[in-house]
């Protein structure tokens, strides 16, 4: 995020797009309706009637994928009427020409077209988020505009545009100069609760920790000189769903997974399986024996995380330590302890010397310590530091505060640069064969691949089993009633499950969970067209159809 939580509750316009805050960031999804009871806008765009609507001065339904010619459109208005922020356009930004001229191509009526949203619905949320406007109430801030601030998640990033999609929220931020100041920015809403420390740390094809490209060279050799390696590799690595296409491809052998589940969480699971039986040797690090670690030569019993030392990172860059509240059970070891010391017997085997200090560590405070000697974000941390309310990064020395707000006074780069952006349709259209729209995510109940949360007897009784969202239109279609077992086809596979009749969902789209490993989603998600830079599947668009599996088979 490039601002705080808490400053939320103060602004003067939250615009939401793919994300079901309330669901999935429920602590989050408080500040944001204490925002609107103090009289912000909420402005929400999304495929779903999510439970924040309720909130929400207005709601945008897109049709799934077509999202991005809102954002277009709203811009186009935003130009066109002059309510852009010529101030810090000039001061602040490069490239406004080049995304004038790429904006004026798309007008509010094609999105209108496209998207299914009303043309009055875009125009008020363009000037809405243009100025800050607010519903009622002073705002605090006593500058010119209000304060508009963007919050995304996985509905715009689970996409073959998924990159174009955040730089076109970026431009839009700029464009209105609502970046840089508080209770505005461009934030996204991270998923698992240290997902954010993983990056930071480099685990990432990439970069090494802080952010460092692994192509630069001054960068990498002053870290390997720190890890007291003669070198380190210098090519980007392949991504997950990239390694499994490498495995079919023989390209791979063997696989380390560690705290991830693939089977239940990666697209087209019949793809992944057949992966992951051919490889020579599968180890699984888990907690729990999961999906993936049925399938694996190895398993290694890990700690959980209420059973350990260390940091988490969280959503605003805040880094916090985090303490055991319970004794690890049996010969689960802390995930640290396991990596270390599989470094240290194959160095024994491959006959490498060590040095007294390589890859052995007392506690985490020691690990911590050698990542902010190499990642500058992290430099002026320390556990010692950490206590209390931890730090946000950045925070480069012993001194420093740390930072709430980004791009206070310049950006990373010095000016920041709008990006050309041109509209990009979903890889898999619906058709007569598959004519339905299949969207996947979340339900508050439970996590991912259920290994935590479908262990536990209360969440089972919320959330007992599977289900599809279906609108009443579509079940009515083929006959099927709420509750009534249905079968859901893609070109990649199929799912039985129970069906839900539900109006969050518009006739033509229907959501599944990718909780549920009796009606896994992804046997029917597609893994062929990757984001071109992040290389993320389009989990959030199959097209598919339903079936009534009592409905008569008429022959002929
Ligand atoms: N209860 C619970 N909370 C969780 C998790 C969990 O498993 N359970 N997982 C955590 C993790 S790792 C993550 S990444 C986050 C994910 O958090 P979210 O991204 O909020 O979760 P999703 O359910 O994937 O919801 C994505 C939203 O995008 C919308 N959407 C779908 N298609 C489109 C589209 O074409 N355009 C737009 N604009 N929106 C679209 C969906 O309707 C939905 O509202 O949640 C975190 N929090
Ligand atoms: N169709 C569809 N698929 C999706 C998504 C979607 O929206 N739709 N969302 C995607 C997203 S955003 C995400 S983040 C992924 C999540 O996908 P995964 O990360 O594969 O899902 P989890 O169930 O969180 O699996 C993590 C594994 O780690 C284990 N674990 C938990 N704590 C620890 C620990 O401390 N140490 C070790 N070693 N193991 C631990 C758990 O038991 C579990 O087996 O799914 C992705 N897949
Ligand atoms: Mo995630």
């Amino acid at each position: 995020m490039t601002n705080s939580i808490h400053e939320i509750r103060d602004g003067d316009c939250i615009f939401i797009t793919g994300s079901n805050t309330a669901v999935s960031h429920p602590v989050i999804s408080y500040e944001v309706v204490r925002a609107a009871k103090r009289g912000a806008n909420v402005i929400i765009v999304d495929p779903r009637r999510i439970p924040l609507v309720e909130n929400a001065t207005l709601f945008l339904q897109v049709k799934p994928g077509t999202d991005i010619y809102v954002f277009l459109a709203i811009m186009h208005i935003i130009i066109r009427e002059g309510w852009l922020d010529e101030a810090f356009i000039a001061e602040r930004t490069e490239g406004f020409e080049e995304l004038a001229a790429i904006v004026a191509e798309y007008s509010p009526e094609h999105a209108s077209l496209k998207s299914g949203v009303p043309m009055e619905q875009i125009e008020e949320a363009a000037r809405i988020y243009a100025f800050g406007e607010r519903v009622s109430g002073q705002s605090i801030y006593e500058s010119e505009r209000g304060h508009s601030a963007i919050f995304y998640a996985m509905g715009i990033t689970q996409r073959s545009n998924g990159t174009d999609m955040v730089k076109t929220l970026a431009n839009l931020a700029m464009l209105c100069g609502q970046i840089g100041k508080p209770s505005t920015g461009v934030n996204p809403l991270r998923g698992q609760a240290n997902v954010q420390g993983a990056c930071d740390m480099g685990g990432l094809v990439n970069v090494y920790p802080g952010y460092q490209q692994v192509t630069d060279d001054e960068k990498r050799n002053k870290i390997a000189k720190k890890w007291q390696v003669d070198s380190l590799p210098g090519e980007v690595g392949l991504t997950i769903v990239e390694a499994m296409h490498a495995i079919g491809d023989g390209r791979i052998k063997a696989q380390y997974v560690m705290g991830e589940n693939p089977m239940m969480s990666d697209p087209d699971t019949t793809q992944v399986e057949k992966a992951l039986r051919s490889l020579d040797f599968l180890l699984v690090q888990d907690i729990f024996p999961s999906e993936t670690a049925l399938l694996a030569h190895v398993i290694l019993p890990a700690a959980s995380s209420l059973e350990k030392d260390g940091t988490f990172t969280n959503t605003e860059r805040r880094v916090q330590l985090i303490h055991p509240v319970l004794p690890a059970p049996g010969e689960a070891r802390d995930d640290w302890q396991i990596t270390a010391e599989i470094a240290a017997r194959f160095d024994e085997k491959m006959g490498v010397a060590r040095e007294a200090d390589y890859w052995v560590y007392d506690a985490p405070a020691e690990i911590f310590a050698e990542s902010t000697a190499v990642a500058p974000i992290y430099g002026g941390m320390s556990h010692e530091r950490l206590r209390g309310e931890g730090l946000q990064w950045p925070c480069p020395d012993g001194e420093h505060p740390g930072t709430p707000i980004l791009h206070v006074d310049k950006f990373a780069r010095g000016l920041g640069k709008f990006s050309p952006v041109r509209a990009n349709d979903p890889a898999e259209q619906t058709d007569e064969e598959y004519p339905l729209i299949l969207t996947t995510g979340r339900v508050l109940y439970h996590y991912h691949s259920g290994t935590m949360t479908r262990r536990s007897g209360p969440l089972a009784w919320r959330e007992p089993r599977g289900y599809v969202e279906v609108n009443g239109a579509d079940a009515a279609a083929i006959g099927v009633a709420d509750n009534h077992a249905v079968v859901i086809k893609s070109r990649r596979g199929s799912v039985r499950t129970r069906l839900k009749i539900s109006e969050e969902v518009p006739p033509g789209t229907i959501f599944l969970a990718f909780h549920w490993r009796e009606a896994p989603a992804n046997r029917l998600t597609h893994d062929f067209a990757l984001d071109p830079i992040a290389k993320i599947p389009e989990y959030k668009i199959s097209a598919v159809r339903l079936e009534n599996p009592r409905a008569k088979r008429v022959k002929g």
